[in-house]
């Protein structure tokens, strides 16, 4: 990692007035979360997780698609923030005005500390019902989720995780607010998206459009490297963190 790349980083994000942080799925691969691309091991290796997370998959077997959020919200549980989520967080402590936009539903952010998080595509550990009987999202309180696939107790549909799946619309103030905050922002910050995903992979094109520093984390070029101005090559923790340390020092 080139240590005047990580200075000019610095310096740019020094003068942001707001900063919006966008993640996926490679800023918790150092906690141990395999990403979504990764592909998929143990039992779940011959699904591609595209296919499974997808309404015509929960319609056609309610269970499967359960028991493999089951699975990952399990591995979810045993896992930790690391040092890239701990240093987004510290972030809003060294600038103005840090918002995380996060791809993620895994809550990592929120366990490190980050206060203001919008989750563009909902967080595995909450739980609705599948046919929203009770109004758009009915929210439901699921303790025994690892013991199989419950029934909505108003209507008895199934119930699902309140995460948005390939086809659905992202919750609309979420997006709204994200797309809002990325046209405002003075400096972006991508950190370990394939920027594959819309309208989540939009949003630095969005913010460039109107006037944003673009920087892009990720071991390797992505999507969003072609148009950032910056592209730092490395893993989120240590790039982060060697970031944030020579923020400290211009403190
Ligand atoms: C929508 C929640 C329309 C679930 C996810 C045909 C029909 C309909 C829609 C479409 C279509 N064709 C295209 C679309 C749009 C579609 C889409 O974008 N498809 C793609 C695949 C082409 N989008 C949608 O369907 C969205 N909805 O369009 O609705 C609509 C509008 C109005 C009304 C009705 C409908 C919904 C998209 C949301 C899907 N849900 N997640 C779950 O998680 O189970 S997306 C899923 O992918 C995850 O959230 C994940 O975060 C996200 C994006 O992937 P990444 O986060 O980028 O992860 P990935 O594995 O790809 O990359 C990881 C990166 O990390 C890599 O680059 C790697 O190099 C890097 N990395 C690795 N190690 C590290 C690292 N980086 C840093 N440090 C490291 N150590």
């Amino acid at each position: 990692m080139n240590p005047e790349d990580i200075l000019g980083a610095a310096r740019r994000l020094k003068s942001a007035k707001l900063l919006v942080v966008l993640t996926g799925a490679g800023v918790s691969k150092e906690s141990g979360v395999p990403t979504f691309r990764d592909a998929l091991d143990g039992l779940w290796a011959k699904y591609d997780a595209q296919q499974l997370a997808t309404p015509a998959a929960f319609r056609a077997n309610p269970k499967l698609v359960w028991d493999w959020y089951v699975y990952r919200r399990q591995m979810i549980e045993a896992v930790k923030p690391n040092p890239g989520h701990f240093a987004i967080s510290e972030l809003e402590r060294l600038l103005p005005q840090v918002v995380v936009v996060t791809q993620n539903i895994d809550g990592l952010h929120k366990q490190a500390g980050s206060s203001d998080i919008i989750e563009l595509h909902g967080n595995i550990r909450r739980y609705r019902c599948s046919a929203n009987c009770r109004g758009n999202p009915t929210l439901l309180e699921i303790s025994a989720w690892e013991n199989g696939l419950p029934a909505c107790p108003h209507c008895g549909h199934w119930v699902r995780p309140d995460v948005v799946w390939f086809t659905e619309a992202l919750p609309d103030e979420a997006i709204h607010r994200a797309q809002e905050l990325s046209r405002q922002a003075d400096v972006m910050l991508v950190v370990g998206t394939s920027g594959v995903v819309y309208p989540a992979a939009a949003l630095p094109g969005m913010a460039k459009e109107h006037g944003a520093y673009v920087i892009d984390v990720n071991p390797v070029r992505d999507e969003i490297s072609t148009i950032a101005n910056l592209f730092l090559a490395g893993p989120s923790g240590e790039v982060l963190s060697q970031i944030v340390q020579a923020l400290r020092a211009m403190a």
